[in-house]
Order: structure tokens, then C-alpha cells, then sequence
């Protein structure tokens, strides 16, 4: 194994693992847990399970109501983890920071909130090949409503964004651009800031699906610019529950997502008055416990820093593209430059079912994914009904990237004798 000294890379993985009790058991007779499906849903570290222990054990009361002190505390913890996303990802306020139930419904909230009130017949819809299919059916449900088209910026050989398209694709007809900062299936990282800069050139208003980038490298979102951008807690070691930023000026001129209680100051008998930014799109009681959870997870990785996050994943996605090239057959989906792509990597091995795969890995206590990964398009495009996929996170070793391996070639002995 090539000198992978992970504690000189700022992350200390020892003592990071001992933070997740989920990786201290063993399963299926004596495994130790290998947990390689973290695009699916992070684990959480202790304390992030201890803050939702002691909300439930000391200060369970809803949020923006009460005047008693039990919700005085739930509802100051909740909106302080508002401020430590809004940190987090260097937005301008924090009633730029919705809090929703994933990433799905991030961009569910701009697709009606947003586009049905500025997208018309005749407009274009910009999306690329990479994306989940939370950030291409949306758009389709309002693109078949509006007569709207939807365009698709195409991928290369090598599974990254084909650039040469961007200028092309995204014109005057443009209304909105929805693309990924790093693709769920190929770990592609995208030309983000081109696509950004390319959208706005031409009038258009441009969301980032950040599910798997904001877990896992630095994102700023006054930075890049982007207009919307949408992630989902569950994937950056917090509980279930989602964020959407939004720029003030446009969240300001959008209708409410959801109607019924928090979300309004005033109502009668025909006509309600909004409630202030952000919690005018936050009907109904919030995912409370979650919120607050989140707030811890933000703090842990901010306190690793994400330069190191990023890091430690290019370190381990370099030594895994190396290691899985070797088993015979394979056939790996996007870049082989860990540069160019994060910690997910999918992957075919011709005549063994996906479905075979992981369920011989799981017989070793290795879990990774099986099937489309919710990129049908994607998958498509490379002529597979389905692949494995194995992710990395911050608590992720060489050692399991040895395990993958070795129990792959066992996989391939099964099959092919
Ligand atoms: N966008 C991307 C890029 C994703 O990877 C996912 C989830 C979503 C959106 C949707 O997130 P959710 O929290 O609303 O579900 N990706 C995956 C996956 O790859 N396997 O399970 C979920």
C-alpha cells in the first residue's frame, strides 16, 4: 500500500472514527462495519446523535410560539444552527438559509415557487447529464406545464461536463440553469463558476445541486454567485433535514411554497399577509430536533476544516481508482483523475448483476449502493441498466478500499470460476 499517512493530511481518521459509534460494531457474524454508501446518507457522529437526545430529553417544545422557557431554547438553538449553516456556506443572512426536508424539496420549492411564476412558454430550462433525477424532474413537471423546453449539456469520454457546450447551450432563450457541483454516480466535479457566470451573462437565474458537494469540499455560495443552491443535511453527518439558500432580492419576490401555520404574520378571511424571510417558506412546524442537529454537524465539519475534508477524499479516491483499476474487467464511470472528480465511485462489472455484487460485499459487512442511483439519464448514456457504487466520507480508511478490493476479485472467482 503506497505511504498514506492520513493523519499528516490534517484529518486525524483514528480518532474521527471513534466519534461514530455506528463504526465501532460488527455485522452480518463478526464483520467490522465497512460503510462505503455515504452519498446515500452520512453517519453521524455522537454528537450529533446527543443533540437530538437531549432536545427530545430537556427542551422538546415547538419553535416561534411559545413564551414559556422550554421554547425559548428550542426555538434560540434552532435559529442558531441557521446562522451556522448560513457560516457555512458564506451567505450574505441568514434569511437567505430555508430550511426544508432534503435536497429534493430545495428544488421542488424553486421549481413551483420560483418557476411558475417567471418561466413561460417558449423559455429554456438548462440542465446537464449528470444530474439526480431530484434536479431533472421538476423541472420536466414545470417545463410540461409552461411549454418550456429542457436542454441537456452532455458529458465527455471521460464523464466530465462537456465545456465546449456551456456557451452553446445556455443563450438568450435561457430562463433557468440547474446543474450539479459534483455528479452522485461519476463524482464528476462540474465547471460550476463557468456555468454560473454563463447563465447570468445571458439573463438567467442558476440553482447548484450541492448535495454532494457541500458535504464534502469548501463551497461559498457568494463566491461562486449562484442564485439557489440545495443541499440535504442527512448527507453532511446531520439528521434529515434540508437547506435551500436563495439570494434575499429573489426568495423576497417569490410566493409562498407551503401555506399553513409559520409562514404567515397575518391571515383572514380571503387573503394572508407572508411571513418574514425565512420562515415564509416554512410551513408547519419545522423538523425541529433535525435543525438543531444540523447546527452540530456543521460545527464538527467546520472544526475539521473542509479544505482537510476535501483532501483526505482525493487522498483516499486516488489510492481506491488505483487499487479497483486492478480487478480484472472492470469498468469504472468518469474521470480516472481524482483532481477531477470526488470520493463516489460507480462502476460495472460485465456479467455480474450489480444487485450479486453488493450482496456478496455485504456478506463481508462492505455496504455500497446497487442500481441507478436515481441518474437514470446518466446511466443510459453509458449503456447500463444499473452499477455498484462505492463513497467515501471523512471516517473512510485504505484499509477498506483493500477490503472492497480483495472481496471484488472473490466476487469475480464466484462468477466467473
Ligand atoms: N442531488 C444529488 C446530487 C444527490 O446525490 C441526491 C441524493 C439528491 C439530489 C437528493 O437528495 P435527497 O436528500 O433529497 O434525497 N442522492 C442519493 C444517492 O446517490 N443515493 O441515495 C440518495
Amino acid at each position: 500500500m503506497p505511504a498514506l499517512n492520513l493523519a499528516t493530511k490534517g484529518l486525524n481518521v483514528a480518532a474521527i472514527r471513534e466519534d461514530f459509534p455506528i463504526l465501532q460494531q460488527t455485522v452480518n457474524g463478526g464483520k467490522p462495519l465497512v460503510y462505503l454508501d455515504s452519498t446515500a446518507t452520512s453517519q453521524k457522529p455522537g454528537a450529533v446523535i446527543a443533540a437530538l437526545d437531549e432536545y427530545y430529553r430537556k427542551y422538546n417544545a415547538n419553535v416561534h410560539r411559545g413564551i414559556y422557557a422550554l421554547a425559548e431554547e428550542a426555538t434560540a438553538r434552532y435559529e442558531a444552527a441557521r446562522k451556522q449553516v448560513q457560516k457555512f456556506i458564506g451567505a450574505k443572512s441568514f434569511r437567505e438559509i430555508i430550511f426544508t426536508r432534503n435536497t429534493t424539496e430545495s428544488i421542488n420549492l424553486v421549481a413551483y415557487s420560483w418557476g411558475r411564476a417567471n418561466v413561460q412558454a417558449g423559455d429554456e430550462i438548462v440542465l446537464t447529464l449528470l444530474e439526480h433525477h431530484s434536479n431533472i424532474v421538476p423541472w420536466q413537471i414545470l417545463a410540461k406545464e409552461k411549454k418550456a423546453k429542457l436542454v441537456y449539456i452532455e458529458v465527455d469520454e471521460q464523464g466530465l461536463l462537456r465545456e465546449d457546450q456551456i456557451d452553446r447551450l445556455i443563450t438568450d432563450k435561457t430562463k433557468l440553469v440547474a446543474a450539479t457541483m459534483m455528479s452522485n454516480v461519476t463524482g464528476t466535479i462540474t465547471p460550476i463558476k463557468r456555468i454560473i457566470d454563463r447563465a447570468h451573462a445571458v439573463g438567467a437565474v442558476c440553482l447548484v445541486d450541492a448535495a454532494q458537494s457541500a458535504p464534502h469540499m469548501p463551497v461559498n455560495v457568494q463566491a461562486l454567485d449562484c442564485d439557489f443552491m440545495a443541499f440535504s443535511g442527512h448527507k453532511m453527518l446531520g439528521p434529515f433535514v434540508g437547506i435551500l439558500y436563495g439570494k434575499r432580492a429573489l426568495l423576497e419576490g417569490m410566493t409562498p411554497f407551503i401555506g399553513g401555520g409559520e409562514m404567515i404574520r397575518e391571515v383572514f378571511l380571503e387573503d394572508f399577509k407572508a411571513n418574514e424571510l425565512p420562515w415564509k417558506f416554512e410551513g408547519g412546524t419545522p423538523a425541529i430536533a433535525e435543525g438543531i442537529g444540523l447546527g452540530v454537524a456543521v460545527d464538527y465539519l467546520t472544526a475539521l476544516g473542509m479544505e482537510n475534508v476535501r483532501e483526505h477524499e482525493r487522498e483516499l479516491t486516488g489510492y481506491a481508482l488505483s487499487k479497483l483499476q486492478a480487478v480484472e474487467g472492470i469498468r469504472i464511470l468518469g474521470p480516472l483523475d481524482r483532481e477531477l472528480r470526488g470520493g463516489i465511485i460507480s462502476f460495472d462489472i460485465p456479467g455480474i448483476h450489480p444487485h450479486d455484487v453488493a450482496a456478496i460485499l455485504d456478506r463481508e459487512g462492505i455496504c455500497v449502493r446497487a442500481g441507478h442511483h436515481c441518474a437514470m439519464p446518466l446511466h443510459e448514456h453509458y449503456g447500463l441498466a444499473a452499477t455498484s457504487r462505492a463513497s467515501f466520507y471523512i471516517y473512510n480508511v485504505p484499509e477498506e478500499v483493500d477490503k472492497l478490493v480483495e472481496t471484488l476479485a472473490k466476487v469475480r472467482k464466484i462468477f466467473n470460476g
